[in-house]
């Protein structure tokens, strides 16, 4: 094998993020769609639960978690400009709209999926799983394999009491996000990072091809749709000039939202990890879900599950955060008390790590 290969789906968010990585890195990969077979011969047997995406390397890897695929292609490719940006503040701001992407921008795509393109999606699900089915074949098991990812709603925080906070806290994101990009062409400025293919995770898969999603998105921020499909077709940007160590003023109200908004949460997972690490022990496997928590969008609460992933995400930024100089993180603190994240500094949790794709305490 020469190649890489992507495990994945087009109706997936980590896919979408892990292929506009892969396609603006340039290397050889094909794409192999996660059927039945693919979950049962290949997923399953390596990665131990049923998720994708999955990338199999050329040297016979497999590697789940598109925080990693990132990282060993990264590694192993040393392929300029790198996916992070070199300047050490960006660096940390790029790790927490990782963060956001991933594990805050979920709430939304999840939303505007089940509630407005539900037998869509079925069928969708449906037509991936089983190619060789009829439509309505297809739609049948799209609800069944679908109830499983609905099934997550409850669990990230949708419900009657969040979602009108859940749709005002997106429509103002669409907003903040289309003012960025009047002046500046990519998340972090001149050029794509990661960041952007963080943000393609949400933005692409669910509220830009989900057809009614889509419709929103074109309506109220063509700007925003304009900049998916630029990354989806591998634009770069300009990759002659270094960035600039500071956040655009344009990005602020992101961020200051990210705060106001993910930062509580990541406060209440880390208190029940905390709980929980107590009487761990080293190499032990994290639940997914630590408790029970309330989260607050737009004034708006309502019940959630304290998923334990978020926490891995955020221990990245952190990292960046403490390995820089005391210039550097003077800056940084100027940034987060602007931002509402000052909280962030002095959280505290026993580490974690990633061993057989899975989350362990270290
Ligand atoms: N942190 C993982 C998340 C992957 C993930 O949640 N993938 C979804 C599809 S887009 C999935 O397969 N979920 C199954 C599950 O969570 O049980 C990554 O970045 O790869």
């Amino acid at each position: 094998m020469t190649a890489y290969t992507l495990f994945g789906a087009e109706v997936s968010y980590y896919t979408g993020k892990a292929r506009a990585y892969l396609r603006w890195r340039g290397v050889p990969f094909t794409e192999q769609v996660a059927t039945q077979e693919v979950y049962r011969d290949i997923i399953l047997p390596n990665v131990g639960w049923p998720v994708i995406p999955v990338l199999a390397t050329p040297d016979g890897e497999i590697i789940q978690d598109t925080g990693d695929i990132i990282g060993y292609v990264e590694a192993k490719e040393s392929r300029e400009p790198s996916v992070w940006p070199q300047t050490p503040l960006l660096r940390f701001v790029s790790e927490l709209l990782h963060l956001y992407g991933d594990e805050w921008l979920v709430i939304p795509a999840m939303h505007y999926r089940w509630s407005y393109n539900e037998d869509w999606a079925y069928g969708e699900f449906g037509a991936l799983s089983a190619p060789h089915l009829s439509p309505e074949e297809q739609y049948e098991l799209g609800k069944k394999n679908g109830a499983r990812f609905k099934g997550a709603l409850p669990v990230l925080g949708v419900n009657d009491a969040t979602i009108p906070g859940i749709e005002k806290s997106y429509e103002a994101f669409l907003n903040d996000f289309s003012d960025h990009l009047g002046t500046h062409p990519f998340i972090l400025g001149h050029r794509t990072t990661l960041a952007d293919f963080a943000f393609f995770g949400p933005l692409y898969a669910h509220l830009y091809r989900d057809p009614t999603s889509g419709e929103l998105m074109k309506r109220i921020a063509p700007r925003v749709a304009d900049w998916v499909e630029r990354v989806e077709n591998g634009e770069r940007g300009d990759e002659t000039e270094p960035h600039a160590d500071t956040a655009h003023a344009t990005l602020l109200p992101i961020l200051t939202r990210q705060m106001q908004e993910q930062l509580p949460a990541l406060l209440a997972t880390a208190e029940f990890y905390k709980e929980w690490a107590a009487n761990a022990e080293a190499g032990q496997r994290v639940p997914r879900v630590l408790g029970d928590m309330m989260i607050e969008i737009e004034g708006c609460r309502g019940p959630a599950k304290a998923r334990s992933f978020p926490l891995w995400r955020l221990q990245g930024a952190l990292d960046v955060y403490h390995a820089m100089d005391e210039e550097t993180r003077t800056r940084a603190d100027a940034l987060l008390q602007t931002i509402g994240g000052l909280d962030l500094i002095g959280m505290d949790y026993p580490r974690l790590k990633r061993e057989n794709c899975q989350l362990v305490l270290a």
